[in-house]
Order: structure tokens, then sequence, then C-alpha cells
């Protein structure tokens, strides 16, 4: 089900109770349009946060500066990327549309020896969230990962965004900033760009300077739209103290030899203090009160992630590979301490921040995407939303509606009750055959829409069960 659509009078945030604008002046009623920093995790589980469930480190909190962004905001308890791994949901963030329309997003995920491929990436000639945002006037930037794809066919700067500072690659190391390939990958627009630093340190402090060099034109109303896409807290387990691990994991950066629970929240934890530094700087600017901030991880966590109750992980159909910490901040229009149990995707939150951005579809690309801004609005706010999802990797396939959710994996049909098992252990298949069968044929039917997986779409895998054991 849609939401009605919106009078273009009606677009954008809603003014603030007592005619407070945006930049706190009493009696400015003339709310602007926000400044948007959409900050995605890579492999960040359902539970690695405090504010999900997640268990402190040994060194204390592991996640208090998201914690607070959750606490002053909102957060969503049953929401979900577009796919268990990393390419096929980039995709879909950035074009607002099932990823499944796209050859490049049927790789899963895109690797390194897609480079110089002219089709698997990001087409430039389709329409994109940061692309109708420049067009509707935001200044654009992508800070961290891409992965859609190499220039010179595919690129941020072909895709909407005015710059980009980060990484094209699936996975760098965390000091050396190289691939799996040994390629040097960090860039700065087109060009490759060498830097010392701690990767996610590096990624925060080029956002704080961002936000800075914004600052003036956002006030004097040019919003600014930032991609902030950490690699954190993805392997190889390096947390900042650990350069001596760079030469290890040169020549394998799945680092299958290595990490520990706690270098894994460690890495978090920096990820963590570098949004801190963010939200103080857009304080300091006297611009958080408008800046919408969305968190979210673009898959499941991985194998030291902490995804409870939930089974699965990265790869998976099953809750695990697709539910992910969602956070929305925007002390203007969200209010503090919401929680809520709408189901969304990650495209959603995508064609969210296009409908507040005052942007509009092309209409010959429509979205597959659902507008929450109802949603942030008024946080009681409920609307159906199915959800799909299909992999290569084990013929899995998912469909949720409402309490209920559809999965096949290996050949295998189930059915569970979500809302009373969330872990997926009481398999209800056998006791609703009728809804079985209509689940699996609205399944099909939403499948056969869609443009089949060719044979020659790849799976990566980076490990199995030589390398560990899977359960
Ligand atoms: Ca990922």
């Amino acid at each position: 089900m849609n939401l009605p659509p919106r009078s273009p009078a009606a677009r954008g945030p809603l003014p603030p109770e007592g005619g407070v604008s945006a930049f706190g002046r009493p009696g400015a009623t003339d709310m602007k349009r926000p400044n948007i920093i959409y900050i995605v995790s890579d492999d960040l589980g359902y539970a690695d946060l405090g504010c999900y469930g997640g268990r402190p480190a040994g060194f204390g909190a592991v996640s208090p500066n998201i914690d607070a962004l959750a606490a002053g905001g909102l957060r969503l308890t049953e929401g979900y990327s577009n796919s268990p791994v990393c390419s096929p949901t980039r995709f879909a963030m950035a074009t607002m549309r099932w990823q499944y329309r796209l050859r490049g997003a049927l790789e899963e995920p895109i690797n390194s020896r897609s480079k110089g491929s002219d089709t698997l990436g990001l087409p430039p000639e389709i329409p994109t969230l940061p692309s109708l945002l420049k067009d509707a006037g935001y200044r654009t930037a992508l800070i961290g990962k891409w992965h859609l794809g190499y220039p010179p066919h595919f690129g941020p700067l072909r895709s909407g965004y005015e710059e980009f500072f980060g990484i094209m690659a699936g996975g760098v190391d965390y000091f050396t900033h190289c691939s799996s390939n040994g390629d040097h990958d960090l860039y700065i627009n087109d060009d490759t760009h060498k830097e010392v630093g701690y990767l996610t340190d590096v990624f925060s402090n080029k956002a704080v300077e961002h936000v800075k060099a914004r600052a003036a034109e956002a006030r004097a109303g040019t919003p600014f739209f930032l991609s902030l896409h950490y690699t954190a807290p993805h392997w190889p387990w390096e947390t900042r103290d650990d350069a001596h691990v760079a030469p290890e994991v040169a020549k394998n950066l799945f680092h299958l030899h290595g990490g520990s629970v706690e270098a894994y929240r460690r890495m978090i934890h920096h990820m963590d203090e570098g949004i801190g530094w963010i939200v103080a700087a857009l304080r300091e600017e006297g611009l958080l009160d408008n800046t919408l901030i969305v968190f979210t991880s673009d898959n499941g966590g991985e194998r030291f992630s902490d995804n409870w109750p939930l089974v699965g992980g990265k790869m998976d159909l099953t809750e695990g590979g697709i539910r992910v910490p969602w956070i929305a901040h925007w002390p203007a229009v969200v209010p503090a301490g919401s929680v809520s149990g709408q189901h969304c995707l990650t495209m959603d939150w995508s064609a969210t921040m296009l409908e507040l951005g005052g942007g509009q579809p092309h209409p010959d690309y429509p979205l597959d995407g659902v507008s929450l801004a109802a949603l942030l609005h008024d946080p009681a706010h409920r609307f159906e939303r199915p959800m799909a999802w299909r992999m290569n990797h084990r013929g899995q396939r998912a469909l949720r509606e409402g309490d209920w959710k559809y999965l096949m994996v290996d050949g295998h049909e189930y059915l569970f009750n979500i809302a009373a098992d969330a872990r997926e252990r009481a398999n209800r298949a056998p006791l609703e055959p009728q809804r079985l069968a209509d689940m699996r044929q609205r399944w099909l039917d939403w499948d056969a829409s869609l443009p089949p997986i060719p044979a020659d779409a790849t799976v990566s895998l980076g490990y199995g069960a030589k390398d560990m054991p899977q359960r």
C-alpha cells in the first residue's frame, strides 16, 4: 500500500510548534528543507548497538553517540535492508527502486574482479537520490564507500554526487586503504588519493570538514545532502591501534585468522566517536535542529556481530541478514524517544529523503520505495508495507506481510509468524498450508515482475565451512 500522493505545498517538514525556526530564531516560521546526512555502516548487525539491546564491551558502552541519536529521535524495531549483502542494497539506496531491475545489482556482491566492466555498476543515466536532490537544489557529496562499479563507466560523480571522497571497492584495509587485489582504493572524485590515517577516522574528519564548509550556505538556504558510508565494522578486524595487522591481511582482507568480539566492538565504537564529532559540528554551526540524520546498516551482521534474537547474518534472508538498525534524528520534526515497529526497506528511506528534499522522481523511473515522511512527522503513524527479497545464493526467497514471513532456503519452504517468533524457529508451514500457498504465489508474482537472475551472475563468499564451523 502506498501513501496517498501529496501536493507540492504539503512537501517538506511541518513547521515546528511555537513558531521557532530551524535555527532557533523565535518568530520565524519559514521552515527550510532539512540538511540530510545518510549514515550507512557496513555489516553492522541488529543488536550491535546499545540502543538495540547490545551488551557493553570491556571498554564500556559501544555506541553512546548513536544511542543518543536514537533517544533524541526515532528508532525502528522492524526496519530492513533491501538485501543481505552490500552492493545490492546500495543499488536500491541510490535508485529508490528494486535493485533487481539493474544487472549490476544481481552480483552478490560486486567484487573487485568487476573493475573495468561496463555492465557491473550503476548506469549514469539512471536517476538517483543524489541526482534528483541536486536537481532540487541540494549540494550533494559522498564520503565513504561507493561499491557501485568503477570509473570510467561508473562512479559517484556520474550518479549525482558533486563531490566524492572514499573507496570504490567493497572493502579495504583501514590503514593501507588497499582493496583485496592490492589496488590502492582511496579516491578524491575520480583520482586516487593517498592519505595517512585510520579509515573510519579519516571519513569522520572529512564529514566534519564538509559540514563546516557547507554551513554558511546551509544557513543561507541551500541545504546539503551528505552520504556518509562507513566501511566500519566490516573486515579486516582492525581497530585504531592495529596498524601492525595490515601486513598480515594484505593478501586476504577476509582476515580469517584474526579478529574478536572486543576488536569488532571497538571498530563500532570508533565510528560512534566520529558520529559524535559530526553531531558536535552540526550543533556548533547551528544546523543540528534542521538536519535529518538517518543511521542504518547495508545488511545484517557478519561473524563477530550480535544479531540477537535473530538467526542468520550477512547473505541470509533469515531475519539476521536483513533486519537492521534504522534511526532518524531530526529535532525540528521528530519527537525524541520515539519507537516504531513500522516495516520498511532501504529504498523507502531514500524515497523519504527525496520527498523531504522536495525532489521529484523521474517519470520514466517510478519509485518502488515508499516515503516514510508521515512516520517522521507522527511516529504513531502505521501503514501496511509488504516486503520481498530474493537471492541467487542458496535460492533464497522471502516475503514479509504483516506478522507473517514466507521463506525458502536451499529448496526448503518455511512459514513464520515473526511477531511471535522473530527467531524463525517455529515453522508454521505444515499447520497453515493455505497461507503458505498464498504467500508463495504472491512472491512468485512479485518475482515475475522483475528481470530474472542471469546464468552469469556471481555469488562471492569469502569463506565457508572449511574455514570455520557454520553454527
Ligand atoms: Ca555490507
